[in-house]
């Protein structure tokens, strides 16, 4: 056994407790419990930490023995919430931690509402990550992520006057448990300078990038602990620092000031996480923060080959495999070309045929705002050589190009990596696909619109490149953590493993016909919903009826997620209980919410009149006892998992085409939601999977919404629609803003625009009329329990697991290493 090898802990309660105690005695110094909730947090924590830490090295150990392929997931964003409970759950049932921590007086659930969530996303694709991991670790597959540390993480938003407001979410300042720093494997990473062509001793070009401002990234490795099977994989994620040379020659030099402000400089690459979902063209700062990520995780991979292999590339492929999560880490591709030849020795050939071997791309949008360019003239300067090599690709690939295509120059220059213009860009999405052994989109229909539309002519070119990868969340938090009375419900009914196996869901389907089955369901759903509205009165002040539908939309503000179109509707029912027209209106109580990007303007209206409709409905005891309508600060992952078992009705309703997938959609429908939607994203795969008759379908699909752009006249709409040319005019005389007029015009304007790109008024009749049969269903609580349970049964197909092993499957082909749990 070697020197650090120690007995095995306890995973009883009471050793547990023990190493608890000890950490908040002796290592913290505390004394008083009731002053401490966050010690008692962090103590716990590190008691767990090292139980998992016990389990992580061995599985890293056999990684290393067995040599095996590993795929690597480079993502800029990882959003995993809070670690304890999952942690506490992966490894062991939560119990009789439970029950030994009440000595301390707290009940487990407050001391793991101590814990700041990890936010390093910015909504579905970081979240997406986490789930990755979380099911990869679950699979027992030899995955590891590679990410960013940012200092700041997604922001706080606060909401004043209606307005959002921002604040930097310090995520780090009180410490955290659950990383270990390993200074010990440090990297450099170049930037600026400019590349140097040699000739070597064997008559070679060659080239090295010189003159370079290099900076230090420190590695803060995080566990990913798999269900209850042993294994713990790694997420890796990097913080910027400043080298020595910049305290020793800089400083010596006397030029102290400017030493110490490109020390500054180095230590601002990883400071922040950019807050917008949807496009960050052109800052450097962020191009940094992608060639940062991307160069250290490869010299980390490449360090580890060459201390077993040397410079013996032969089997690297086989044994290699990354996943770029979207474009953000396509300077991978670049920089691998570039280690591999400048550092390795590698010629052109051998290096490209490992880097098209290993490189796969995820798509996760379709959006031009969000597809990612840089100007050449920035990256020349910022990152000199791999320029060159993008440019060197680029050649050969339109070499290609004009093979296959003789005489097209028109398809060469709009294949090529380099957009020509005024201002020549690199398209990174097309470095991506050029690059890649595969290429998926995360639905169907949104990897369908990738071959018929933004990536055409290459499909052309390499069909069987392109392939189709479903999104999924995983179980673990969304079911059996976040809804542990719904999951003891099911396990109790249909056994555990669904829980690893979520197909099995689908035995739930003949309970459906089972009175008392849905009396247990209807109850829990109730005491979630309890839950839930006890979230809204402590946030916003308002009393949520739980016999009401609970009717939510939380996720980011995006005109193309049309959180105007549930304005809309609520505005309507306001109207309609106004002039007395209450004829089937079934109580609800309306849940918005979502981070709109800083800048992003027209989204934060769209907060502002949630909040302006929200206080006059709210205030109106006619309205009120019907229709509540609340605007929920600060949406995050340890909301989501109180608000998502508690929802009745999911709103999915994006303008078809533009949601690629969607996530939320699925954790709502695993929890028992009915969705209503459009058919868009995965939101059809739902409905595949649920039948029509549990869905509440509405609005133009992809196609009609094209066909539709051609002709649109929303003006004519709106006066042919009684009930929407009123909510037009209690939006246009300012109804909801008596005391700042004017505000909502452009959001008026938006909806008469007929270039509107989200079709409000087009879907606006089709939405309404189908809440109308939402709620008429709802009165009939027998058949929504019913077609709550089927959602629930039907939902295995969205779990990550099912996603991951699609992707082992078709993309990274590696072993399952099984642990002793
Ligand atoms: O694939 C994860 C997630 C999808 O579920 C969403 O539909 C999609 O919008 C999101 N994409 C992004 C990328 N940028 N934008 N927009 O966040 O990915």
């Amino acid at each position: 056994a070697g020197f650090a090898d120690l007995p095995p802990l306890g995973m009883d309660g009471k050793s547990i407790f023990e190493d608890f105690r000890r950490y908040f005695s002796r290592t913290l110094g505390r004394n008083e419990l009731n002053e401490a909730t966050y010690h008692v947090y962090t103590s716990l924590s590190v008691a767990w930490r090292d139980r998992i830490v016990e389990r992580w090295k061995k599985t890293q150990a056999s990684y290393d023995d067995r040599d095996t392929k590993r795929t690597f997931y480079l993502s800029l964003e990882f959003l995993m919430g809070r670690a304890l409970g999952n942690a506490m759950l992966n490894l062991d049932e939560k119990g009789a931690t439970a029950d030994i921590m009440k000595k301390t007086g707290l009940a487990l659930e407050e001391i793991i509402d101590q814990e700041h969530d990890a936010g390093l996303g910015n909504g579905g694709l970081g979240r997406l990550a986490a789930c990755f991991l979380d099911s990869c670790a679950t699979l027992q597959l030899p995955v590891m992520g590679y990410g960013i540390r940012y200092e700041y993480g997604m922001f706080r938003q606060k909401i004043e006057n209606g307005y959002q407001l921002e604040e930097p979410d310090h995520w780090l300042r009180i410490g955290n448990p659950w990383e270990i720093e390993r200074q010990e494997l440090s990297v450099r990473v170049k930037f600026g300078g400019y590349t140097d062509f040699y000739t070597d001793e064997s008559g070679t070009t060659k080239a090295r990038w010189v003159h370079s401002h290099d900076v230090l990234a420190i590695p803060y490795d995080m566990p990913i602990p798999g269900y209850r099977n042993g294994t713990v994989n790694t997420l890796r994620l990097w913080k910027s620092t400043a080298t020595d040379e910049f305290d020793l020659n800089e400083f010596n030099a006397g030029s102290y000031s400017e030493a110490v402000a490109a020390k500054n400089a180095a230590e601002h690459i990883t400071m922040v996480l950019y807050p917008n979902d949807a496009s960050e063209n052109g800052k450097e700062l962020r191009l940094r923060q992608q060639y940062f990520l991307a160069s250290a995780s490869l010299q980390d991979v490449l360090r580890a080959w060459v201390s077993k292999h040397g410079n013996d590339f032969t089997d690297f492929a086989d044994k290699h495999c990354f996943q770029l999560n979207d474009t953000h880490p396509t300077c991978a591709v670049p920089e691998l070309m570039r280690l591999l030849m400048d550092e390795h020795g590698l010629g052109w050939d051998e290096a490209w045929a490992i880097t098209s071997k290993t490189v796969a791309y995820t798509n996760h949008t379709l959006l031009p705002e969000a597809l990612e360019k840089w100007p050449v003239s920035m990256f020349g300067r910022l990152l000199p050589r791999l320029l060159d090599i993008i440019c060197e690709i680029n050649a050969r690939f339109l070499t290609a190009v004009a093979q296959r295509w003789p005489g097209d120059g028109e398809r060469q220059s709009r294949m090529s990596i380099i957009e020509e213009g005024p201002e020549k860009q690199v398209r990174m999405a097309y470095l991506a696909v050029v690059a890649s052994t595969s290429v998926n989109g995360v639905a169907e229909l949104h990897s369908r619109l990738l071959q018929q539309h933004l990536f055409h002519d290459f499909y052309e070119l390499w069909p069987e490149k392109f392939n189709n990868k479903t999104n999924g969340v995983t179980p673990r938090r969304w079911m059996t953590s976040s809804n542990p009375e719904l999951s003891a419900l099911i396990t109790a009914t249909i056994g555990p493993d669904w829980v690893t196996d979520t197909q099995q869901l689908s035995k739930l389907a003949p309970f459906a016909e089972d009175a008392k089955f849905r009396a247990k369901w209807r109850k829990i759903k109730l005491a979630n919903k309890a839950r839930l509205a006890a979230l809204v009165k402590r946030d916003c002040g308002v009393d949520f009826d739980v016999n009401a539908i609970f009717d939510i939309q939380v996720k980011r503000i995006h005109e193309y997620k049309r959180q105007l179109l549930n304005i809309l509707h609520v505005i309507h029912l306001y109207d309609r209980i106004k002039r007395g027209d209450k004829q089937g209106i079934t109580p609800r109580c309306v849940l918005i919410g979502g981070k709109a990007a800083p800048g992003y303007m027209m989204a934060k209206r769209i907060i502002k009149l949630v909040n302006a409709v929200a206080a006059v409905v709210n205030a109106d005891p006619e309205v009120s006892p019907l229709l509540k309508l609340v605007f929920l600060p600060d949406y995050r992952v340890s909301a989501m998992e109180i608000i998502c078992p508690g929802a009745d009705l999911s709103e999915q309703i994006s303008t078809a085409g533009k949601e690629a997938s969607g996530t939320g959609n699925m954790k709502f429908m695993m929890n028992g939601a009915m969705t209503i939607g459009t058919l868009d994203g995965a939101n059809i795969e739902i409905m595949e999977e649920v039948g029509e008759e549990n869905f509440f379908l509405f609005g133009l699909n992809a196609e009609e919404v094209e066909d539709m752009k051609r002709r649109y006249d929303p003006a004519a709409i709106i006066a042919q629609d009684e009930d929407l040319s009123r909510v037009m005019h209690l939006l246009a005389c300012n109804h909801f803003n008596l005391f700042e007029p004017g505000i909502f015009d452009p959001i008026v304007d938006s909806i008469y625009n007929p270039h509107d790109q989200w079709l409000t008024a087009a879907d606006f009749r089709s939405y309404i009329d189908t809440q109308k049969a939402a709620a008429s269903a709802y009165l009939d609580q027998e058949h929504w329990t019913r077609m709550s349970i089927l959602n629930t049964a039907a939902s295995g197909k969205f779990s990550s697991d099912r996603t991951i092993a699609d992707y082992n499957k078709d993309i990274w082909h590696l072993p399952t290493i099984k642990q002793h749990a």
